[in-house]
């Protein structure tokens, strides 16, 4: 069989969508059908910032019973979803609607497991950045909470969604590994490291790889779905950074990738993790991708600090066309500031304009006048920010990078790869938009056999059917 359908179920922080993939690699095609889009966001509970993970589920399996009926063919589904986020279960039982990672209580509990293991160690351990929201940070501040006391399981996301469909649980290693509770040298649970941060070990599930069977959906589901028999539930790249850098249509070797939704992860790929010192002190993370690589990359805040402005700004009930603020933006003369778009005073959701405003008192800078000012500096400050991103991953690995590819929504956004070719000096291709569902259906469609080879010959096929826009530096 060298042609066929796959379901891909890709969860992003501010959307989730359900597409049907067609891959013929013998023929060389690869196609999308978008079935169902919809929105994801936090709901602030009495306890914090939650998930609606019960909503979530519903509109993703109304999704996939509509890429049933319109696909009869469809042989699996995979899932892939944001890292670091996590449920706690007890037996099937779901205890609680999962944490947000922006969620405020992760700050305080950083500083609690540096105490017990120093930062230097952990980054020599699990081979990542420094970020708050990494779940052994929220970890530390569930079991303050006593919220570990019931658990017998914890899944991430995109696992918890294949346990529901599926009643298998396990953790597919590229999203086990925004745990921080990874060991970046074998790829297995570092269960020294758990037993010393005082976790159960029986918690955590057994570790497969991208491409492994979850098994059959579970007989109700199967029914109330309407699959296709036969249907299987595949792990994919389940974190979906890791499925978009599959579906990047680049040369790993000369080039840069920037895979740009609501964050903006700024890397390399290579074959070994980079865990020096200078690594560490650039905050670069060595998260696990499909096939045994290495996504050597860096946080930056994303299109979030675009999203989230809107959202402020809409909060009268006003709505706002973001093509045309951005079409606004583009046309803006006046000097903006540029401003760390890393600092973490932006992590949090609410008033981000202002949070900008008062990055530019505290240095005696103007701060932008108008909305179109506004979103002008936030994409001149996220263009800069992975610049300088690239050059250092670049200097770190000695990756010589001569091309940056810019996948996911901040593809579409013509202003951003412009200035971020300008700022970098070097070629941005954009595109594709899809990577992360594209990269997802890729490894399905390997599991399934009607495509084969290594990432370069997946690659190669999105290549022909994505041709990506060229944004060459200017001036
Ligand atoms: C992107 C992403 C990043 C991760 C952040 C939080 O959607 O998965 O890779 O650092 O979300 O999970």
């Amino acid at each position: 069989m060298s042609a066929g359908a796959v379901a891909a179920v890709d969860l992003g922080a501010t959307s989730g969508r359900v597409v049907v993939g067609y891959v013929d690699q013998a023929a060389g095609t690869l196609r999308l059908d978008h079935v169902a889009r919809f929105q994801n966001g936090p709901v602030r509970l009495a306890s914090g910032l939650h998930w609606d993970f019960a909503g979530l589920y519903r509109d993703l399996t109304r999704g996939l019973a509509d890429a049933f009926r319109r696909e009869p063919g469809v042989v699996s589904i995979g899932v892939d979803s944001w890292g670091v986020d996590y449920a706690l279960l007890r037996g099937d039982r779901l205890l609680g609607e999962p944490f947000h990672y922006r969620d405020e209580r992760n700050a305080a509990a950083a500083e609690a497991v540096h105490a017990r293991i120093p930062f230097e160690e952990l980054y020599r351990r699990n081979g990542l950045q420094f970020l708050p929201i990494t779940t052994v940070y929220q970890l530390a501040a569930e079991q303050a909470g006593g919220g570990l006391e019931l658990a017998d399981s914890l899944l991430l996301i995109s696992d918890l969604v294949g346990f529901q469909l599926t009643g298998a649980k396990v953790a597919e290693r590229t999203i086990a590994s925004t745990t921080g509770l990874l060991d970046v040298e074998t790829g297995e649970w570092d269960r020294e490291l758990v037993g010393r941060l005082g976790l159960e070990p029986s918690v955590l599930p057994r570790l497969v790889s991208p491409g492994a069977s979850l098994g059959d959906l579970r007989p109700g589901v199967a029914a109330e779905l309407g699959a296709p028999a036969g249907l299987q539930v595949v792990a994919v790249g389940s974190h979906d950074t890791a499925s978009a850098v599959v579906a990047l249509p680049m040369r790993p070797e000369s080039s840069a990738y920037i895979s740009c939704g609501t964050w903006g992860l700024v890397g390399v790929e290579l074959e070994r993790p980079v865990i020096t010192a200078a690594a560490r002190e650039a905050n670069f993370t060595n998260e696990a991708g499909v096939d045994g690589r290495v996504r050597f990359l860096r946080n930056v805040m994303g299109l979030w600090l675009l999203s989230e402005s809107v959202r402020w700004w809409e909060r009268d009930g006003s709505s706002i066309d973001l093509p045309g603020l951005l079409a606004q933006a583009a046309e803006v003369t006046a000097e903006v500031p540029v401003f760390d778009a890393n600092d973490p005073r932006f992590l949090a959701p609410g008033d981000l304009p202002g949070r900008i405003a008062a990055w530019c008192a505290e240095r005696g800078i103007a701060a932008p006048q108008s909305r179109a000012e506004f979103a002008r500096s936030i994409v001149e400050s996220l263009a800069e920010a992975f610049a300088s991103a690239v050059r250092t991953a670049s200097a770190l690995s000695g990756v010589d990078v001569e091309t940056i590819h810019i996948v996911g929504g901040g593809a579409l956004n013509t202003l951003l790869c412009r200035r971020t070719a300008d700022r970098s000096g070097l070629p941005v291709l954009a595109g594709p938009s899809e990577a992360t569902a594209i990269g997802n259906a890729l490894v399905q469609a390997r599991a399934a056999g009607f495509a084969g080879g290594d990432l370069e010959a997946l690659r190669s096929l999105v290549a022909r059917a994505f041709t990506p826009i060229r944004h060459d530096p200017t001036g």
